[in-house]
């Protein structure tokens, strides 16, 4: 059976991507920081599609937990074949004149440092297999800016970037790097945005229908699964009523 890394399963894509990986006969090793969603997801999947999965707790912030857990993997979960990394976040919305430089860190050191790390730890044993595929999850945020998406957006084109140069590294080994892209979806992203505001983050998807977390794993799994010599290099994916990182169109418009 294949294996599937998948970073930020608790929730949001992460917990989607799991599901159908799963549901497609993948074992799956699930990360989060909070545990006992991964041990509710870790059931569910086993019980659901008689796959294994193992779950992986660690905050990919944290260089030294990020490599003793992959390097200290059990035996048997030491071949990965896809690494997905999604976990990631957006804090605030404001101005670079404004702007809160604890949540700057935050996002930089989640959405850059921690997929670096985990690649990192990840891409050798891909390489000595001579075979395997990096997912990133990237963001419309990431192909154009928007009225104060600066930083977050700047962490998304960090992972549009740092896509384009795995896939140059990767060459030699056939390890095959990818990026999806998604624009708006409605899952925990904004209340985590917002700091549990669950109005504001509701109103973020008013007025059109936003994507569905399925929506962009189904993304993820095609991409996974083209045939050996198919590399899809990049997609975004938005719902209809959305045409860029900067225009969305909600119904109360004229
Ligand atoms: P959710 O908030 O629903 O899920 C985010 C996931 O990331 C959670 O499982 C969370 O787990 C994990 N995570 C966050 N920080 C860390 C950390 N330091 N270490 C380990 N895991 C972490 O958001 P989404 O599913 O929407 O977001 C997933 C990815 O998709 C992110 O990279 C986001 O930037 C990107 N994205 C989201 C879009 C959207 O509109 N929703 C659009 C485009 C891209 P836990 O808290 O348990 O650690
Ligand atoms: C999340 C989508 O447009 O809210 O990456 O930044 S957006």
């Amino acid at each position: 059976m294949p294996t599937a890394f998948i970073t930020g399963a608790t929730a949001g894509f992460g917990q989607e991507i799991a599901i159908i990986f799963a549901e497609h006969g993948y074992n799956v090793i699930i990360n989060g920081r909070r545990k006992d969603r991964l041990e509710n997801l870790k059931s569910q999947l086993e019980e659901n599609y008689g796959i294994q999965a193992l779950t992986l707790p660690f905050d990919v912030r944290i260089k030294d937990d990020v490599f003793n857990a992959i390097n200290n993997l059990p035996n048997d979960w030491k071949n990965i074949d896809v690494l997905i990394n999604n976990a990631g976040l957006a804090l605030g919305l404001s101005s670079v004149q404004s702007g809160n430089t604890d949540d700057w860190d935050v996002m930089l050191d989640t959405n850059v440092k921690g997929l670096l790390y985990v690649s990192r730890a990840v891409a050798p044993i891909m390489v000595n297999q001579k075979n395997g595929h990096i997912i990133n999850i990237g963001s419309i945020a990431g192909k154009q800016t928007y009225h104060r998406g600066n930083v977050y957006s700047a962490t998304k084109y960090a992972v549009d970037a740092l896509t384009k140069a795995m896939r140059i590294d990767m060459l030699p080994y056939q390890v095959k790097v990818s990026a999806v892209n998604p624009g708006a979806a409605e899952t925990e992203f904004s209340e985590v945005r917002f700091k549990g505001d669950k109005d504001k983050a509701k109103s973020v998807y008013e007025g059109y229908t936003p994507l569905k977390a399925r929506d962009v794993a189904e993304v993820v799994y095609f991409v996974a699964t083209r045939p050996a010599n198919v590399v899809i290099n990049d997609v975004v994916i938005t719902p209809l009523a959305q045409a860029s990182s900067a225009y969305l169109y909600r119904k109360t418009e004229k």
